[in-house]
């Protein structure tokens, strides 16, 4: 018996991933090759394997921590002493796929990358020892105008996930590939017409800038991770191999299980070895909606918090064959619409839901913001106020003069946040998507607009960390921008509130004595009545109202 250090092998042109899952814990048996942990970096998730079979004897790592190429991760009790010294470390053991990329096809591309015009061959970069992997979602299709790095498509194996970036910049003239389809390095993937673009970030495309987690990078520009994940490659995947007990998915099937909060191990697997699948995941979820299947923490804590659903008796989805109509197109949805609208059904299905609608008087203020604009532009400072930076400040007020509305439910009990971070959805290409502002109460509204911009940016490039998406208190959604009078949002669970904002507009109000004219701001505050009730509702939204119509109450 030997104690060895396992270590992260090469993982290619990543500098440091995060580590998002533990698939062990100390005294566990694990088998050689057997993954420990899942990392992740913005564009690829992979399981890091053991190089040998043991006892797990310490874990060096945590959720959260960031671990790079020769980071020990743990401990391992060898059983085969004799081998674990002469074995090499996964380390070593990747380097033959690493040492591969001075002839890998990276620099196929990368000579056409570097054309200022005309069609360009985009080729698989170095993806470690990868073969045969599968695509499993196009991320552009043919007219697309893509940028350096974006993302062209996902493919998968069995240990990693990852996105084909583009060599270039340019439109996208034919695609070569489609979902199902096997590639391996150097195959000829698509044709870029007008390219643009630099063989170096073709050649180095660990150092683009721009991280985009994968699950909501639909488009977004990022870190080309294609040449990385040699390690996973070098431990090749046995299906038969994980511990009783441990799930066996892919990691983008684990990424889409969390983001929905599915607890896989409670879900069977369909796949091949009984390998749980993204339809596995969403089947389990349906199931759970339709209160044919409860998880085990609803089993636990079933009063508040689940609100279960069994009892809904719902009938099936309606199936029609549209065609018999009329012509008609299917298109799949995109990944963001596929989670979020699976969270919105849960969040709207479970929550009892209730609307105030009301009016602001945001006449003075509306003044207020124009001047501020006309200041800043005069001071060149570059920000914009908004009127939603004004409406984030005045949420955080009521917020914490009701604090109910900051809260979450945990079971039978409510859980007070001390923080004050306010999401704010955003209309993106991709989809709704909600950045968070975090710790609004703590800054000025100069600022406040300066980040939002920031934020809503990011979010339309697909550029979130999901740091960033994370954590919110209270959510305002705003189409103030657009038009339209009063909506009923949908409460982003696990907060117990949204504040929908309506386009504000001149209107004859009464004063006593006779009609004016003052801007109102329409406001629809959605809340949850199991922890708010109707008459806290209403004074949430008339002390807001009280803010907007006089800003200095702010300071009260
Ligand atoms: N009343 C009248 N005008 C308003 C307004 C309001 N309530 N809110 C914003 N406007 C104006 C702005 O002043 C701006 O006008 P100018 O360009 O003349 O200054 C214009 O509308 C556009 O504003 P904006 O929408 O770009 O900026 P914002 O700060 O108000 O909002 C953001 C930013 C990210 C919230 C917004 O761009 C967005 O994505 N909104 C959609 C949110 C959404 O989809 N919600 C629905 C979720 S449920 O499906």
């Amino acid at each position: 018996m030997a104690l060895v250090n396992i270590q992260v092998p090469d993982i290619g042109d990543f500098d440091e991933v995060g580590v998002i899952e533990l698939l062990v814990k100390v005294g566990d048996a694990v088998q050689a090759e057997q993954s420990l942990i899942t990392v992740e970096s913005d564009k690829a998730s992979m399981e890091i394997p053991s190089s040998h079979a043991g006892v797990l004897k310490e874990l060096k790592v945590a959720l959260g921590d960031k671990v790079k190429q020769g980071s020990v991760i743990a401990v391992i009790e060898a059983a085969d002493a004799g081998s674990a010294e002469s074995k090499p470390a996964p380390a070593q053991a990747a380097q033959a796929p690493a040492a591969s990329k001075s002839e890998a096809p990276v620099a196929a591309p990368a000579a056409p990358a570097a054309a200022s015009s005309g069609p360009v061959e985009v080729r698989v970069p170095d993806i470690g020892d990868f073969k045969d992997v599968a695509v499993i979602e196009m991320l552009v299709k043919v007219g697309d105008t893509v940028k350096l790095e974006q993302s062209l498509f996902t493919v998968e194996s069995d240990k990693a996930s990852m996105e084909i970036p583009s060599p270039a910049a340019g439109v996208v003239k034919e695609l070569k590939v489609k979902v199902g389809d096997t590639i391996n390095i150097g195959d000829f993937v698509a044709v870029l017409e007008g390219a643009t673009g630099s063989a170096a970030a073709t050649a180095a495309p660990a150092q683009a800038a721009a991280p985009a987690p994968a699950a909501q990078a639909a488009s977004a520009p990022a870190p080309a991770q294609a040449s990385a994940p040699a390690p996973v490659a070098a431990a090749a995947h046995q299906p038969g191999a994980p511990a009783p007990g441990l799930p066996h998915a892919s990691p983008s099937v684990r990424k889409f299980a969390r983001e929905l909060g599915v607890p896989l191990a409670e879900v069977k697997g369909s796949g091949v070895k009984g390998r749980i699948t993204q339809e596995d995941v969403q089947n389990f979820t349906r199931a759970v909606m339709a209160g044919s299947q409860r998880t085990q923490a609803q089993g636990a804590a079933p009063a508040a918090a689940s609100g279960g659903g069994s009892e809904l008796g719902l009938i099936a989805w309606p199936k029609v064959d549209f065609a018999k109509f009329g012509p008609i197109e299917r298109k799949e949805m995109g990944r963001i619409k596929k989670i979020s609208g699976a969270n919105l059904l849960r969040n709207a299905v479970m929550i009892p839901a209730v609307t105030n609608h009301d009016d602001a008087d945001i006449t003075e203020l509306e003044a207020f913001r124009v001047q501020l604009n006309k200041e800043a532009e005069k001071a060149k400072s570059g920000v914009k106020v908004t009127m939603l930076a004004f409406l984030i400040k005045a949420c955080v007020a009521a917020l914490k003069k009701f604090p109910d509305f900051n809260s979450s439910l945990d079971g039978d009990a409510l859980i007070y946040k001390q923080f004050w971070h306010i999401g704010f959805a955003a209309d993106t290409p991709n989809g709704l998507m909600v950045p968070v502002l975090k710790d609004a109460d703590q800054k000025g509204i100069f600022q406040i607009s300066q980040e939002m911009g920031e934020l809503a940016k990011k979010a339309r490039e697909g550029k979130l960390s999901p740091a960033e998406m994370s954590g919110a208190s209270f959510t305002i959604s705003s189409l103030g921008g657009i038009g339209g009078r009063y909506f009923t949002p949908i409460i982003n669970a696990p907060e117990v509130a949204i504040l929908g904002v309506c386009k504000s507009r001149m209107e004859p109000v009464w004063n006593g004595t006779a009609f004016q004219p003052r801007l109102m701001l329409p406001l629809s505050l959605t809340w949850d009545h199991r922890v708010i009730d109707g008459a806290s509702a209403a004074r949430f939204n008339v002390y807001l109202g009280e803010i907007l119509a006089d800003f200095r109450r702010v300071l009260l």
